[in-house]
């Protein structure tokens, strides 16, 4: 669906307003990436994203949908994401810093995904490697933290051994989802924390902060503490330090503490006995609430 004009329809949190989203993408200008299309319902935004790069889409083209009916989370894992609650959006990055680093990707868009709630007015922080969270308990007593989001990167792979191709970044975001809306008691809106987002200028908040966000790492040849995201990034991510749990595809567990970010975006967790052990992909739970 190509961009229309709603403006004559009420503001209803649920809607999009198409105007309003214009406005913001307006304003936003050179700040933001682009083109973004906004569909009304899509199975993934990821799967439309993908079959955009195969067509040439470049780096910064964003896909935003209202409903998604078949949204992926990773290792085929679902995201629900009911019309009009929340904030599904799909972004084509085209690195050109060494494949090798990469794993930076998904933590740089959800230092992105921060900033533009912290312009909103809601305090989020990053559980490594995908999870947008909001601290402290979940709404069932859990540990917590409690996931307001998460992020999805796909590697598209180039046509030539030498071509590294390209990433499609998937964001999502609870925005309006009500109490029996959400899949799992561990998962929390920006709604249900107490604070009114629209999803227009959240939308636009986070493009233009990914942009400025991967323009210093790609500056850096995806050297992250050379271009200061891995510093930034200490600062958003409530793993750091944390004594945690790693579960991994095999079922091997592994308990110590989240010790680093390595420079291809990788944990380094280190038990009692200082043995280091380096994860490049899992599921991490805190042990205790913070
Ligand atoms: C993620 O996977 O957290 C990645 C989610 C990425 C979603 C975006 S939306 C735009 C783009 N298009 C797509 O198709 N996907 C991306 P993972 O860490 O595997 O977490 C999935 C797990 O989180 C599920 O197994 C549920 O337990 C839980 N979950 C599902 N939907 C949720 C929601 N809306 N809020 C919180 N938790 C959810």
């Amino acid at each position: 669906m190509e961009l229309g004009d709603n403006v004559h329809r009420p503001l209803d949190g649920r809607e999009w307003s198409d105007a309003l989203l214009r406005q913001a993408l307006d304003r936003a200008g050179s700040e933001g990436f682009g083109p973004v299309v906004v569909i009304e319902s899509t199975g993934s935004t990821n799967a439309d994203a993908i079959n955009q790069v195969r067509e040439g889409a470049p780096e910064g083209f964003a896909v935003i949908a209202n409903e998604q009916t078949q949204g992926r989370g990773r290792l085929e894992r679902v995201w629900v994401s009911p019309p009009g609650a929340g904030l599904a959006m799909s972004v084509v990055l085209r690195p050109t810093a060494p494949l090798a680093t990469w794993g930076w990707l998904p933590l740089i868009a959800g230092m992105a995904v921060v900033a533009g709630l912290g312009e909103q007015g809601v305090e989020s922080r990053l559980k490594w490697p995908n999870d947008i969270v909001i601290a402290g308990p979940s709404r069932d007593g859990g540990p917590g933290p409690r996931k307001l989001g998460g992020l999805l990167l796909e590697r598209v792979v180039g046509e030539h051994p030498a071509d590294s191709g390209a990433a499609v970044v998937g964001i999502g975001i609870n925005v309006d989802l009500r109490e029996d809306e959400l899949p799992v008691p561990t998962a929390t809106s920006t709604f249900l924390e107490g604070v009114a987002v629209r999803r227009e200028p959240l939308a636009v908040d986070v493009l233009g902060h990914l942009r400025l966000l991967l323009m210093s790492w790609q500056q850096a040849e995806g050297d992250a503490e050379l271009s200061g995201v891995a510093s930034t990034y200490r600062e958003v991510c409530l793993t750091l330090g944390e004594q945690v749990r790693v579960t991994r595809p095999p079922g091997d567990d592994l308990l110590g503490v989240a010790s680093a970010i390595d420079s291809a975006g990788r944990l380094i967790v280190t038990d009692g006995d200082g043995l280091s052990t380096t994860v490049a992909a899992g599921d991490v739970h805190h042990v205790r609430s913070r």
